[in-house]
Parts: C-alpha cells; structure tokens; sequence
C-alpha cells in the first residue's frame, strides 16, 4: 500500500545565553505551551514545532537548547550550529550581566561565510516591567551594531513568543522552498550529533 507522504521542510533554530536567562522556558514555551519551574527536562538538546499545510508541506522546527557546558570556557559544540538558520542569543532584560555575556557569544559564533544563519538578540522576561536594567533602545542599538535583529519576550506571561518564532520560522520556510541554502563554503570536521532528541508534536 502507497504510504501518503507528506513533504517536509526542516528549520534548525539553536537558542544560547548565559544560564537563568530562560532559553528552556523560551523553548518549552514554544514547543508545549508550558511555563513552569518544574518538568524541564534533563539531557535534551532540542525539542520540535511542526506547522502544518504551509503550501501543503510541513515545517518542523528544531528548537536546539542552551548548550549545558561550563559557561567559562563557552564549548558550544559545532554541531549546535551546523545547518542551523538563525542564533537566537538570549539575554534577561533584568541582568546586565547576561546581555554583556552576549559579547562572548558573538565573539564565539563560527565563521558565517561558513554557516549562513542570521542572528537574533532577544530579550526576555519582559513581563517584569520593574525590574528591567537593559532598555529597548540600548538593545536595538547594541544588534544594530552585531547585525542582529532585536525583540523581546517573555516564556512566563507568553508575550510573543509563539508570533516572533513562528513567524521567522515560516519566512525560512518559504525561502528555503524558493533557494536552497548553499553547501558551506568550507567543511568542518563530521561531529556525532544529537543521540538524544525528544520529539513534541503539538499542531
Ligand atoms: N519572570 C519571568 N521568569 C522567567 C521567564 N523565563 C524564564 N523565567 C525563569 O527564569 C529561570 C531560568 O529559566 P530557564 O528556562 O531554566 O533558563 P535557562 O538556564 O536559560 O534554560 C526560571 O526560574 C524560570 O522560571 C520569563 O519570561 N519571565
Ligand atoms: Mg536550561
């Protein structure tokens, strides 16, 4: 019996930040509509979105988490940023230290000739309006700087979260589908990727 088999477009986003700043809220938000300090779970490096009958394909998105490395030494390995489309660097609007901890991200990221991602700034937890240390201004002008794209959420509150990322995610979506994305210019050395997955379909 022929099997209906439904084409499918993958979409690689990677989130990285200095820990606490909510890149597991952001994901588990997204991916489960789920908000809570509890049940998050341990040794998972991305979760799944999949959008359905976009040009009557489905998009699946891989929503890689925070790599658990010790923040010092900043060993995200390649694989988190092979194929991938977009970084989102993710700073809490409330914690100065992590959107200084943003320098050493960008400073980290790979060659882009090498991977072609674009870069996103987000700030979340924009739901604590009191507490908020980094401006919006400050924010837009330092990723005007990094040619980033700066917008802010919040994982608790679901402020924008399922708008901006779907709505990104459905541009590369389109583009991919009209321009396949160009091999790497150069090959990095083959590293075993993700054992681990944990798959959420939610649409
Ligand atoms: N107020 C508020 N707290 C948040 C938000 N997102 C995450 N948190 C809290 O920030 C802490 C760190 O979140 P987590 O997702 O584990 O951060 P990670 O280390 O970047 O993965 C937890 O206590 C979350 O409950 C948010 O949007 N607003
Ligand atoms: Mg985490």
């Amino acid at each position: 019996m022929q099997q209906n088999v439904r084409e499918r477009v993958n979409i690689k986003f990677t989130l990285l930040g200095m820990t606490g700043v909510g890149c597991t809220s952001i994901i588990e938000r997204y991916t489960n509509n789920y908000f809570g300090p509890d049940l998050y779970p341990i040794g998972v490096e991305f979760r799944m979105r999949h959008l359905d009958n976009l040009d009557e394909k489905r998009c699946s998105i891989q929503m890689w988490d925070r790599y658990r490395s010790n923040e010092r030494f900043l060993s995200t390995p390649p694989f988190y940023y092979r194929n991938a489309s977009a970084l989102f660097l993710v700073f809490d609007i409330t914690n100065r230290k992590s959107f200084q901890y943003l320098d050493r991200l960008i400073e980290s990221i790979p060659n882009t000739d090498c991977y072609p991602y674009e870069i996103y700034i987000v700030g979340n937890k924009c739901d604590l309006i009191e507490q908020r240390v980094i401006s919006k201004e400050e924010a837009n002008e330092y990723s005007t700087k990094h040619a980033a794209i700066y917008f802010e959420v919040s994982a608790k509150d679901n402020i924008n979260v399922l708008k901006k990322f779907d709505e990104i995610a459905i541009t590369h979506f389109f583009n991919k589908l009209n321009d396949p994305p160009p091999k790497p210019i150069q090959q990095q050395q083959t590293t075993n990727t993700s054992q681990s997955s944990y798959w959420c379909n939610i649409i």
